[in-house]
């Protein structure tokens, strides 16, 4: 059974929704970078009041402030892990290597959950969370097509990826996951 494992995909493709099941279904540690820094804007921190307007114009949040939050998170006792939204650059996915290395816990698995542009922006609408309107949602989309996108074929080239049609009910999806950690 997989243990340390990375979901990939657009914003709104069910990268949380999917980590969490799986989180819950084996104890892993669900890391989700989007979460954590919406918990920083929360509770009013230093880190929150820097990243809130950047966040809720759908822009990404720096590099070194995403690495120093997984780095602290990673590095907790836990039964396996569920990377959800990050690495979201190229940046970002070298960094996790070098982290990935200190721990010498290597990432077992890719889940690139792929899903039409036009289903994405109705579960956006739908969801209404702050920055789900429209003008954010097309910053979001532009910005993981330019930088995101490009870690498919980074992690297909390390034999990584695993291809999921994120566009069925999220339990067909999660037995489809299941199937594949084995
Ligand atoms: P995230 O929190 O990562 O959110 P997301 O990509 O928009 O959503 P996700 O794909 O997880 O979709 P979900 O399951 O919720 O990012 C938010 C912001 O944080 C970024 O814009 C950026 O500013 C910042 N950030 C985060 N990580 C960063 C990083 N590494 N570097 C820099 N900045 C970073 O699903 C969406 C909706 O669809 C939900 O309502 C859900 O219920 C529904 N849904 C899910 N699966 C479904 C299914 N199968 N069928 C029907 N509906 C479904």
């Amino acid at each position: 059974m997989k243990k340390h494992l990375l979901f990939l995909g657009a914003p709104g493709a069910g990268k949380g929704t999917q980590a969490a099941l799986v989180s819950k279904a084996n104890s892993y540690l669900h890391l989700s970078t989007g979460d954590l820094l919406r918990k920083e804007i929360e509770m009013n921190s230093t880190l929150g009041k820097e990243v809130k307007d950047i966040m809720n114009r759908g822009e990404l949040v720096s590099d070194n402030l995403v690495l120093e939050i997984v780095k602290k998170n990673l590095d907790q006792d836990n039964n396996g892990w569920i990377l959800d939204g990050f690495p979201r650059n190229l940046s970002q996915a070298n960094s996790l290597n070098e982290v990935l290395i200190n721990l010498n816990q290597p990432l077992e698995i890719v889940f690139y959950l792929d899903i039409p542009e036009e289903v994405l922006i109705k579960r956006l609408l739908l969801r209404g969370r702050k920055d789900d309107n429209e003008e954010t949602i097309r910053t979001r989309l532009n910005i993981y097509k330019k930088t995101t996108e490009p870690l498919i074929r980074y992690f297909d080239d390390l034999s990584l990826l695993n291809y999921i049609d994120a566009n069925r009910d999220p339990k067909t999806i999660s037995s489809d996951i299941k199937l594949k950690m084995a």
